[in-house]
């Protein structure tokens, strides 16, 4: 667990040095980037951009500061990952929801409430001891935002999703994901219509466990495929 916490970090700074001299020409960046390692910089470095945003919208009444903490408030306390993992963990004790989530996603997420925030199709794909997928979205930052809530910064970053595409085992592999040669390996676009939700594998020695318990064991790391449910991970929070 801790150990794929890292790769993800390692992975994160390195193309945070690329991400970095395409922002380069701010000398106050490069301080930064010297005094605190690059990881600091680069959060630093977002928030500067973000606040920089608010203000020139709010000065431009565009946005209104109060609506804007409404959706933050939205995002940061009712709408989250637990939401796709109950889905998930009634996937696996449902056979019968678990096929209608594979073959029409949209539809269950309708009958879920879920489809309030976006408009968007939603399409579930499984995870099995035959293929692993992993998602991505090349072109921006498109994510299931009602399941899954806000997306990781690694998500949006312009290396994972330039390297996902090309080389999508080496990406799961800086991510702690050693995925043997005969596991074939999907790789999901999203767009801004089409949303994925990746059905993780159920855990080993998760047998006994009811879905109240099972939902506790899906990360949000395991619906986008970037990480496995394995059995000490059950145990362990079991
Ligand atoms: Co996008």
């Amino acid at each position: 667990m801790s150990e794929d916490k890292v790769s993800r970090r390692e992975f994160l700074s390195k193309s945070t040095m690329a991400a970095s001299t395409v922002v380069a020409g701010s000398s106050t960046a490069k301080d930064h980037a010297q005094e605190d390692g690059h990881h600091e910089h680069e959060q630093s470095d977002y928030a500067l951009r973000t606040k920089a945003l608010v203000a020139v919208l709010t000065r431009k009444n565009l946005v209104n500061p109060a609506s804007m903490d409404a959706v933050v408030d939205l995002y940061e306390t009712k709408i989250g990952p637990h939401i796709g993992a109950r889905m998930v963990a009634r996937s696996w004790v449902d056979e019968n929801y678990r096929q209608r989530l594979l073959e029409d996603a949209r539809a269950v997420a309708r009958e879920d409430n879920l489809t309030g925030i976006e408009g968007t199709d939603l399409v579930a794909v499984e995870n099995t001891s035959e293929v692993h997928n992993l998602v991505v979205c090349t072109l921006c930052s498109c994510y299931p935002w009602p399941l899954l809530g806000l997306p990781p910064t690694w998500y949006k970053d312009a290396a994972y999703r330039a390297q996902s595409v090309i080389d999508p085992r080496g990406v799961l592999k800086k991510f702690g994901l050693a995925l043997d040669d005969e596991i074939e390996v999907r790789v999901w676009d999203s767009t801004a219509e089409v949303r994925y939700l990746v059905i993780p594998e159920r855990p080993l020695g998760s047998e006994g466990m009811s879905v109240e318990q099972l939902e506790k064991l899906v990360t949000r790391d395991s619906m986008v495929g970037a990480e496995i449910l394995n059995s000490s991970s059950a145990g362990e929070e079991a």
